[in-house]
């Protein structure tokens, strides 16, 4: 991006404004601002966006495509202006115009097209890669609604449709000229034509027609801008009158209509498949369709292509990209087979088994045939070749298809030529546990990549305060090379610095505090600790821990009011699936213990309660940078690896934890004095699950506290909660506590004690959050995206990189 003066942006945005509305640009709402921006600075990248496409065309670079059935961009307005350098330039130019720019970008919708970390983290990467100045796009569905919006009725989740597209998308280019067809259902039979070959017929499939939207990802101050291809389903042109019935049409549109809510809990859907094939099989093809403008050599296609699956929803790019190079290009099994697993790579997100997707093979063998026969005949193959080398037992334990379904992680292991889980205590659960069979089988296929964030968004734009600070004390080049943070670590005792470390965090907690004060009528003092857990609604996250931290802090305070802690608000946000009954009964607790202590004037306010509804990137960009404490609290070898943690930590907040997930590497940087663990270990988890000894209800009968605290569940303490209090009662004493939290109750607790005493030393505090965020650094996605670049997909940055 050139440069461009204030006085010609003002202008050019009076211009567009008044071009695209008639009338005078100082009667506009945010929302027609918004528009009117994003319609101007797409004129500054659509040049670029060209360019870069055309020219890893023209020299033929190596390509990754990250297929993702989840992206969580959040708002793209601002983040687009810092990556095109033009952000202080827009900003000045709209204040002189009497505009505000945060009050513009409000008018952008965020785009809710995923769940959580997962989908989260896969925006992440798409900035970095283009930051990191890498050739790569992302590949997903067009969802016309996603995320549900949710609301608390009676402190009850409900859920909202979330109409995203409704005013349009300016970032969006629909490129009908790329659409491609897919194919569903009908039969397949083998023919031979008049060669003699073998090739399939289809009958009475159903064709589909895929249509592309595509979303620049620019690169942070380096003229890149790749690219999102977001697949939308519509009925082919022309062919209307195959879709008669109302029903034929709807089902068409209900494949990109919405967004399985549901992160955890796998359900064998036929919707689902549909919309793991449909996005899979659109994006293969338009990669195919690009590869044979380029070369007639298909065992090229690995050199210049890479496709990463993120998770294994869309592991059905294995049979795809064979069933391609079989029926279309005639290549033999064989060659197939070699480029396919050249060509893909593989991660695993989630050590739940019950999140492992499995279809049944009526399901698949009914909506996709020809893809059916193809992946049994990898089971077959597989079979084959592997019995002589590890015998029958191990062999069968690592099929494709067994009990009548279809293992989609098993397809995409023996499908790629990589697998990687996202911290190095997953990665190992996946090896030594897991996945161990196939550890055996293939030790070099497997690695560790541990997540990473965007500082850009992170921590640039959410958090102005600290970067300026930063920029002062260490100077700018932290922004380019985030491991430059760690300059910080020699400013650690200077008691001034740690005083405007402090004062840019009150300035956050103010930020919240009114926005608190605004949408929910809750008085909370920025002067108190702001203690943050905000991720999906789960068991194993133990958010039902943190409650019962409060009740039992709340129970402190009643029987002695003149307790000298310092005030406390904690914050949730969490969406439960839908579906999730028991998570969406602690959403109702949460609410009913909030009620009972907001409003309870003995405890003059010490404890403070706020339940953010609708948690999503936004409000994320909002509490981030005013949290303290970050709570990481989920049960030992459940949490893959998490990537709030690294967020709070990039924004100078202590992390009060236990050893899970990538938590575990934030503890070796930060070191132990400046962080809070507590709580059972991976080991000691396994060796309770092993022996079957653990008992909660002992602990119930012999732990005064607890006992107190669970309680207040059941008799009343807690008006409104009378079924919910019950079933979460049993849950951790007639049901025996599957995540372990009356054996961290103690342990969790002290910790908090701890974090009381320390915050009373607010040099001490600041000097712990300091460290923090020098620490954070090695979390930048950029190192990641770089780790993935060179040792999976064997890609190079196209632009000159200030990171060594
Ligand atoms: C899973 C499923 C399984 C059932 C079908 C629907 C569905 C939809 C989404 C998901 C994603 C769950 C996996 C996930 O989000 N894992 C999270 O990934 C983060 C990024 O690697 C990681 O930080 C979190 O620890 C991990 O829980």
């Amino acid at each position: 991006m050139e440069n461009i003066s204030i006085q010609q942006f003002k202008k050019e945005y009076v211009k567009k404004f008044e071009q695209l509305y008639a009338y005078r640009y100082d009667e506009g709402s945010s929302r027609e601002h918004f528009v009117a921006l994003g319609e101007l600075v797409r004129n500054y990248y659509m040049n670029n966006w060209k360019s870069t496409i055309d020219e890893y065309k023209e020299k033929e670079t190596k390509q990754v495509f990250y297929f993702s059935m989840e992206f969580l961009p959040g708002r793209m307005l601002k983040s687009n202006l810092l990556n095109l350098d033009i952000l202080p330039v827009v900003e000045e130019g709209l204040r002189e115009l009497g505009l505000d720019l945060d009050e513009v970008s409000m008018g952008e919708a965020d785009p809710a097209l995923g769940n959580g970390g997962l989908g989260r983290l896969a925006s992440c990467f798409m900035d970095s890669i283009a930051s990191t100045g890498l050739a790569g796009h992302g590949n997903g569905i067009r969802y016309q609604y996603g995320l549900f919006k949710q609301k608390f009725i009676d402190g009850y989740q409900v859920e909202l449709p979330e109409n995203w597209l409704r005013n349009g998308n300016v970032w969006e280019v629909r490129k009908e000229n790329k659409a491609v067809i897919v194919r569903f259902g009908g039969q397949v039979y083998m023919d031979t034509d008049e060669e003699g070959n073998l090739y399939p017929r289809y009958e009475n499939t159903k064709n589909i027609l895929a249509v592309p939207y595509d979303v620049p990802q620019i690169g942070y101050h380096n003229g890149i801008v790749n690219n999102l291809r977001l697949w939308s389903a519509e009925i082919p042109y022309g062919e209307e009158y195959l879709f008669r019935t109302e029903e034929e049409r709807d089902e068409v549109k209900q494949i990109t209509e919405v967004l399985y809510p549901d992160d955890s809990n796998y359900e064998g859907r036929l919707l689902r498949l549909r919309q793991e094939y449909f996005f899979s099989s659109a994006g293969v093809q338009s990669i195919i369709r690009y590869f044979k403008t380029l070369d007639e050599d298909w065992s090229l296609l690995p050199d210049k292509i890479a496709i990463h699956i993120n998770d294994t929803h869309p592991a059905l790019v294995v049979p795809e990209l064979m069933r391609i190079l079989i029926d279309e290009e005639e290549l033999t099994w064989d060659q197939a087979w070699e480029i396919t697993k050249k060509t893909i790579s593989y991660t695993n997100h989630t050590i739940l088994q019950e999140a492992m997707e499995r279809w049944p093979i009526d399901m698949l063998e009914h909506l996709l045939p020809r893809i059916y026969h193809i992946i049994a005949e990898i089971n077959r193959r597989h079979i084959e070749k592997k019995i002589p080398l590890y015998g029958e037992e191990l062999t069968y334990r690592t099929t494709i298809i067994e009990d009548g379904q279809v293992k989609m992680a098993n397809l995409a292991i023996i499908g790629s030529h990589s697998i990687n889980g996202v911290a190095k205590l997953h990665t190992n659960i996946l090896i030594n546990e897991t996945l161990h069979d196939f550890y055996l089988m293939y030790p070099n296929k497997f690695n560790n990549k541990t997540n990473g964030i965007t500082q850009r968004r992170w921590v640039q734009l959410s958090n102005p305060g600290l970067t300026s600070l930063l920029d002062d004390v260490i100077g700018t080049d932290w922004k380019s090379n985030p491991e430059e943070l760690i300059l910080l670590k020699a400013h650690v005792d200077n008691s001034e610095l740690l005083n405007r470390l402090e004062a840019v965090k009150l300035e956050n907690k103010k930020r919240f505090a009114k926005y608190v004060k605004d949408e929910m009528g809750i008085e909370i003092d920025p002067n108190a600790i702001f203690d943050v857990q905000i991720k999906r609604l789960h068991a194993y996250k133990r958010q039902l821990l943190n409650v019962l931290h409060i009740l039992d802090r709340y129970s402190q305070i009643k029987e002695n009011p003149d307790i000298d802690i310092p005030k406390r608000v904690f914050i949730f946000g969490a969406k439960a699936a839908p579906s999730y009954h028991y998570a969406k009964q602690i959403i109702k607790l949460i609410n009913a213990v909030a009620d009972l202590v907001n409003n309870d004037t003995d405890i003059k306010d010490l404890i403070k309660i706020v339940f953010v509804e609708n948690y999503g990137v936004s409000l994320a960009e909002l509490i981030i940078p005013a949290a303290d404490i970050s709570e990481q609290i989920s049960l030992a070898g459940k949490e893959a690896s998490g990537t709030s943690n690294m967020k709070l930590m990039a924004n100078g907040a202590l992390t009060m934890a236990t050893m899970d997930g990538a938590t575990i590497e934030i503890y070796d940087y930060v070191g132990k004095e400046n962080i809070y663990i507590f709580g059972l270990k991976n080991n000691d988890v396994k060796k309770y699950h092993q022996n079957q000894s653990y008992n909660s209800r002992n602990i119930y009968e012999g732990n005064a506290s607890i006992k107190r605290v669970l309680n207040m569940l059941v008799d009343g303490s807690i008006p409104g909660i009378y079924h919910e209090g019950q079933d979460i009662f049993n849950s951790l004493v007639k049901f025996n506590d599957e995540y372990f939290l009356l054996k961290d109750f103690d342990s969790y607790i002290q910790a908090h004690k701890q974090a009381d005493k320390d915050y009373q030393d607010r040099e001490k505090w600041n000097r712990m959050a300091l460290l923090n965020v020098a620490n954070s650094g090695p979390f930048s996605s950029d190192y990641t995206i770089l780790r993935y670049a060179d040792e999976i997909w064997k890609i190079e940055p196209q632009v000159e990189n200030l990171i060594s």
